[in-house]
């Protein structure tokens, strides 16, 4: 029996043969998620990448000089083949191209945010690996933020407290049964995304934690344009909305509830700050003016104010909220209306911000977190808000603004991703195709053969995480896992530990880099730090072979129950708040200082470039979600079972109200091209009247292949909805990503329907120099 912990939970793997035969989950984890199945498919995978691997083309590219775009026009990557090299050969090259772009144009030069979630182990996690070796080497451009929450990043510390802050203390479910009456859910409370925590899972709470709510009578109303983001055994209603507009309808509560004085002016007075600017604000406001905006009636709207007023009420708001333009106003509205009601730090009411979009939100636990690996000083101070990266690579010298200051984007010559999937992450997939292809390198750590890696010059063969010792922890339950080796890589896979230390070892940095531990002496310098930090906290940890041997060890668990800002409320002026005020801001004078158009400095509903009401909607009526996958994390595994079993033929299934079909002659099954000025991809129709009509769904996650591999106009044939939505900004504050704003058209497809090759590894050709 081994074990495998994941972020989506932790499993016992039966093992045979070098293939695992069976994936069970943990006794002490209720509710085990669904999407282990696909660690059924991880050994010798087809698409598993078993040689170092460069671009044709980048070979010629290197030899003959002609670097640049202008100098190079017919480099296309996406769509060349690859040529396999040795070990030795593929370090060497990466060294030299790190060398020289380092010396000829500066460390900045190199961009590696490397966004993305990697996997769960703490050692091997890919971004720290990266960022040691690339800051010994004199620094890179990063990037901030996450494509979660950025624009709550961003805007939350300005008007509550730190992000960080308010996201890893909200009020628990158990506190909430006991003290709560009523969960205003904007975006639900879907169990789909509670699968899944951010540094791994160990114990799923999610929904044993909403189930508390429902058996103490709590109820739940669902705002959401899909009935299915709340579980049916929650027995919650549902306020089908039109996407985009959550803004205006918590606008119109909030003007219902100062117009009927159901606001709490004692709440406003002590514990919040510019209540005069953001009452003034609200005039015209009212039930009716939301109501033509989001959808809802207007007796809904005012019902649903008095009904929150009536006693402890939650308002939280999910994720996706944020993911939109002018994200930022949903959540600042969110609070608004929390503030108004005047339960926030009290136990059965105020804000919440994530509930249901991960397990960790509403958690009892308080965990812990583990040592990092040493990355020492980037001495670069460039950066990236997170979802920049076409304007990065299309506009070097070009400026941008975040968080009301102005800088400027490097020259980027080189690429380095390590544990992310920007062909996954990024919207508007063509504008990035195009931008992508104007660094001179592209160096990819891979452990298959994704769109990322069909994107590079540069592939390295990567380890999975089955493949290789280390330990993770869960840091919502403080447990610490040991995660030994079950299966060998495929092929010549290496860890990106050891793939570092191959490219350092060409650039003399190889001390530096290793201290001259190898894999089995690093994990046990992080244990030694790991058993430092838990005695700080009281905890006596065993020493490594102990722990190794027991596989789990679990920190003793803080039994306080928590209540968000309670210590604020109880008391505001010793308590103070890390803003400006030091209270909650309704009217913020920083952001009005910053004078931006797209953020004003009270929570404002302004319309959006896309939306139902928008005149991009007499093209294209149908406002697409590209919500979170049921059955696999981001686009990892995308070729394990639970993932193929949600599609149809191997395509993703765009979930549409029948009527909607109906008026475009479409049925269930049918192949849809959907579309938009942007571009343009393959589904097969799913119909349903489980979502409002005018909305379309198309999850994330089907990986990128497009018809003509490094064509940015071409479309993608599996149902990739990032080929869809616009790489627009939420707004200039924070430049977070915006894909929930997105309007598409829906035709049946005609002309005979191309294979979907999106499984299939790349075309490898010989290698064309002379020995
Ligand atoms: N349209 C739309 N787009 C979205 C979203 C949305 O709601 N709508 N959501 C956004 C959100 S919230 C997020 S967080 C992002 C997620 O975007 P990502 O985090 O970039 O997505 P993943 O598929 O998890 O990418 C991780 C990659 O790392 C690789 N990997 C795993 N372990 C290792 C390792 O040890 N070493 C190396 N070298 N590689 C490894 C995997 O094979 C995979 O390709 O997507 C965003 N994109
Ligand atoms: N199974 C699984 N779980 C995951 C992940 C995964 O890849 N797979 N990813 C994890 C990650 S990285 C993150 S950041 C979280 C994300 O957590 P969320 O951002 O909360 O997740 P989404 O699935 O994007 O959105 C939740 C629901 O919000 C609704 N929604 C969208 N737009 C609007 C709107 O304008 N108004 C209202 N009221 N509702 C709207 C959609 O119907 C959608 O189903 O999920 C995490 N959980
Ligand atoms: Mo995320």
């Amino acid at each position: 029996m081994a074990t495998a912990f994941t972020h989506w939970g932790t499993y016992e793997l039966t093992v045979s043969d070098g293939r695992i035969d069976a994936v069970r989950g943990v006794a002490a984890d209720p509710d085990p998620s669904p999407i282990a199945q696909n660690l059924l498919d991880v050994a010798d995978h087809p698409l598993r990448i078993r040689r170092p691997a460069v671009r044709r083309g980048f070979l010629e590219e290197v030899d003959t000089g002609r670097r640049s775009l202008e100098e190079a026009p017919a480099r296309r990557r996406g769509g060349e083949p690859f040529v396999e090299l040795s070990w030795a050969d593929a370090a060497a090259l990466a060294a030299a191209e790190l060398d020289r772009v380092r010396v000829e144009h500066g460390n900045a030069a190199i961009f590696a945010g490397s966004y993305g979630w990697a996997s769960a182990g703490r050692f091997h996690y890919a971004q720290g690996q990266l960022y040691r070796f690339l800051n010994l080497l004199g620094g890179f451009t990063i990037s901030r933020d996450s494509y979660s929450y950025a624009a709550a990043q961003v805007i939350v510390p300005h008007i509550v407290a730190p992000w960080f802050d308010v996201l890893g203390n909200h009020t628990s479910y158990e506190v909430l049964a006991r003290h709560g009456r009523l969960v205003l859910a904007l975006g639900g409370l879907p169990a789909k995304n509670q699968q899944v925590e951010n540094g791994g899972t160990y114990r799923h709470q999610g929904a044993a934690g909403l189930r508390l709510l429902r058996e103490a009578g709590v109820r739940i109303i669902s705002v959401s344009p899909l009935h299915g983001d709340v579980a049916d055994e929650l027995g919650a209603s549902w306020l089908p909305i039109r996407p985009g507009t959550d803004t205006a309808l918590l606008l119109g509560i909030a003007h219902t509830l100062v117009t009927e004085g159901l606001h709490d002016e004692a709440f406003l007075e002590r514990c919040c700050s510019g209540v005069e600017r953001f009452l003034a604000s609200l005039a015209g406001r009212d039930a009716t003016w939301a109501a033509a905006i989001c959808g809802l009636d207007a007796e809904t709207i005012r019902d649903l104010a008095r009904d929150l007023a009536a006693g402890p009420s939650m308002v939280t708001a999910s994720w996706s909220l944020q993911r939109a333009e002018h994200g930022e106003q949903a959540y600042w509205a969110t609070v608004a209306v929390a503030a108004l009601l005047g339960q926030i730090g009290t136990p059965g009411g105020g804000f919440g911000l994530g509930y249901g979009s991960v397990n960790r939100v509403g958690s009892a636990e308080h965990g812990f977190s583990l040592p990092r690996l040493p990355t020492g000083p980037n001495p670069v101070d460039s950066f990236i808000p997170v979802a920049r990266i076409t304007e990065l690579l299309d506009n070097p010298g070009g400026s941008f603004t975040y968080d009301g200051c102005t800088y400027t984007y490097p020259d980027t010559r080189l690429v380095y991703w390590c544990g992310g999937n920007p062909f996954h992450h990024h919207q508007d997939l063509g504008s990035l195709v195009a931008a992508w292809q104007r660094p001179e390198t592209v160096i990819v750590h891979e452990q298959v053969w994704n769109p990322l890696a069909r994107h590079a010059d540069i592939v390295l063969p990567i380890s999975h995480t089955l493949e290789r010792d280390d330990f993770g922890s869960s840091p919502l339950t403080g447990t610490i896992v040991a995660m030994p080796k079950v299966l060998d890589p495929p092929g010549e896979a290496r860890s990106d530990h050891a793939a570092f230390a191959a490219i350092a070892a060409e650039l003399g940095l190889l001390d530096a880099f290793t201290e001259g531990l190898d894999e089995a002496g690093w994990l046990r310098r992080l244990w030694t730090e790991t058993r430092k930090r838990a005695a700080a906290q009281g905890a006596d940890l065993p020493g490594f072979e102990e722990f190794w041997a027991m596989g789990v060890t679990e920190l003793p668990r803080p039994a306080r129950p928590r209540v968000l800002l309670e210590a604020f409320r109880a008391d505001p002026e010793a308590n103070p708040l890390r803003t400006p005020s030091g209270r909650i801001e309704l009217y913020s004078p920083v952001i009005d200082a910053f004078g931006l158009a797209d953020c004003p400095p009270t929570p404002t509903w302004l319309e959006p470039l896309e939306w139902a009401g928008s005149s991009v909607a007499e093209r294209f009526p149908l406002h697409l979600l590209s919500n979170q996958p049921v059955a696999k994390l981001h686009s990892q595994l995308d070729f394990g079972r639970a993932s193929v079993a949600t599609k149809r033929s191997g395509r993703e299934v765009l979930r549409m109200h029948p009527a909607d079909a109906a008026a475009r002659g479409l049925d269930d099954g049918d192949i849809a091209r959907v579309f938009n000025d942007r571009g343009a991809c393959l589904a097969s129709v799913g119909l349903t009247d489980d979502l409002r009509r005018g909305v379309v769904v198309l999850p994330t996650g089907s990986w990128y292949d497009p018809l003509v591999g490094g064509d940015p106009s071409s479309m993608c044939v599996h149902g990739n909805p990032n080929v869809l939505t616009s790489g627009r900004p939420a707004s200039a504050l924070s430049q977070a990503p915006a894909a929930q704003s997105c309007l598409v058209e829906v035709e049946r497809f005609v002309g005979e329907v191309p294979p979907v090759r999106a499984h299939t590894p790349p075309s490898f050709v010989a290698d064309p120099r002379p020995r």
